[in-house]
C-alpha cells in the first residue's frame, strides 16, 4: 500500500492488537481504554475497561515485564462499580487515567462513573492496584475525559476535563486544595467549529507529559460525518507554572484511525489512548489505546519528535484559557 505523505509522529506497533477479549480468563465482550502506569519494579500495569454483555464496564489490571506481551491478567475485575454505595456509578465504570502523585506517595485515578444523570469524573487512590479509596464526585455530570496534573501547582491539585453543554464539548481545567473540593474553572481549550477534525467536542486522551518546554497534551476530536463519527488526536502545549495558558495548539490531528483494528469493531474509527509509559531516556513513549472500543493496542513516541512537530504545525497565537475564543484569528476556531 502506499503511503500519505504526511510526517509520521506515532508507530504503531507490530504485534497490535497486544490485548483482546479472548486473552481475558473471565468472560468479557470488549477490552479497550487503559490507564497504564510503570511500576518501581519496571513492571507496566494497564488498568483496562472492560465491557460485559451488559454493556456495564469494570476496570482490570494487566502486567507485563517489557509492556508489549507476556501479560498477566487479574482473574477477576480489579476495580468495579459498587452502585449500593456509589449509586453513580450504576452504569458502570469507565476509562482510567492515572497519575502518580509523589506527595500523596500514591497513584490516583480519574474515571468516568457512569449513573443515571449521566457520566461524572471520579478519583480514587490506590498504592497498589489491589485495594482502592473512592475520593468520589468531582463535579456533576455531565463531565467525563479527566486527568490529574502529577504534582500540585500553586499550592492545588489541578484537574483538567471535559463537561459536556448545549454549545459543546470543550477541555476545562479546575483546581482543588484537597481533591476533593474543585473550584477555579476555566476553558483550557475549546473544540475548533466547521470542518475542522476537533470541531464541536473534544477531550483530553492521557494525562499531560512534564516536558522543559511545557505541559504536552494529548487530545481527541471528534469529527461528525453522516455515517458516524471519527475520533483522531492532536496535540497542544501549556505553561508549565500556569497551565491555563496555552502556548500552542498543533492545527492538524497527528493521528488517526487506519488500520484495520481502528476502523472496524464496536465503535468504528476510535482511537482512544487514556495512558502511557516513559523510556528511561525519558523521550520514548510507549502510548496505550483502545481501537474501535473493542480491543487494546500500542504506538511508540517520542516526545522530543512530537514538540517539533508544534513548532512547525501549531498555530501562533498565545491563548489564555477563557479568552481563548477572542484571540483566536477567524476561521482557525
Ligand atoms: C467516548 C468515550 C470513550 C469511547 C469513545 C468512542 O465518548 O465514551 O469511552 O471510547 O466515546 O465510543
Amino acid at each position: 500500500m502506499k503511503h500519505k505523505r504526511y510526517e509520521v509522529l506515532l508507530n504503531r506497533h507490530e504485534a497490535n492488537p497486544i490485548l483482546t477479549a479472548a486473552d481475558w480468563p473471565y468472560p468479557i465482550h470488549s477490552v479497550f481504554n487503559p490507564g497504564a502506569v510503570m511500576l518501581p519494579d519496571g513492571t507496566t500495569l494497564l488498568l483496562c475497561r472492560c465491557e460485559d454483555r451488559r454493556g456495564i464496564s469494570h476496570l482490570t489490571a494487566a502486567r507485563s515485564k517489557n509492556g508489549v506481551d507476556g501479560w498477566v491478567i487479574d482473574p477477576k475485575p480489579t476495580f468495579e462499580a459498587d452502585p449500593m454505595n456509589h449509586p453513580e456509578e450504576v452504569w458502570g465504570i469507565e476509562d482510567p487515567r492515572i497519575t502518580y502523585v509523589e506527595e500523596l506517595q500514591e497513584y490516583i485515578i480519574a474515571y468516568t462513573a457512569f449513573g443515571q444523570t449521566g457520566p461524572g469524573v471520579a478519583l480514587a487512590s490506590t498504592k497498589d492496584f489491589v485495594t482502592f479509596e473512592r475520593l468520589g464526585l468531582t463535579m456533576q455530570a455531565d463531565d467525563k475525559d479527566a486527568a490529574l496534573f502529577p504534582r500540585r501547582i500553586d499550592g492545588e491539585y489541578v484537574l483538567i476535563h471535559r463537561p459536556s453543554t448545549d454549545m459543546g464539548a470543550h477541555m476545562w481545567i479546575s483546581f482543588s486544595p484537597d481533591l476533593r473540593n474543585w473550584g477555579g474553572h476555566t476553558v483550557l481549550l475549546p473544540a475548533r467549529r466547521g470542518a475542522w477534525w476537533d470541531a464541536n467536542k473534544i477531550g483530553l486522551s492521557p494525562p499531560p507529559i512534564e516536558t522543559e518546554r511545557g505541559w504536552l497534551v494529548m487530545y481527541h476530536g471528534v469529527r461528525q460525518h453522516a455515517s458516524g463519527s471519527i475520533y483522531r488526536l492532536g496535540l497542544a502545549l501549556f505553561e508549565l507554572n500556569n497551565p491555563r495558558v496555552c502556548i500552542t495548539r498543533g492545527q492538524s490531528w497527528m493521528f488517526g484511525p487506519e488500520a484495520s483494528y481502528e476502523t472496524s469493531g464496536d465503535v468504528p474509527s476510535a482511537v482512544f489512548p487514556c495512558g502511557y509509559t516513559i523510556g528511561p531516556d525519558g523521550d520514548t513513549v510507549k502510548m496505550y489505546y483502545g481501537a474501535a472500543d473493542s480491543s487494546i493496542c500500542l504506538m511508540t513516541a517520542s516526545i522530543r519528535r512530537m514538540l517539533d512537530w508544534l513548532d512547525k504545525d501549531g498555530s501562533d497565537y498565545i491563548g489564555i484559557a477563557g479568552q481563548q475564543a477572542e484571540r483566536v484569528p477567524l476561521g482557525s476556531q
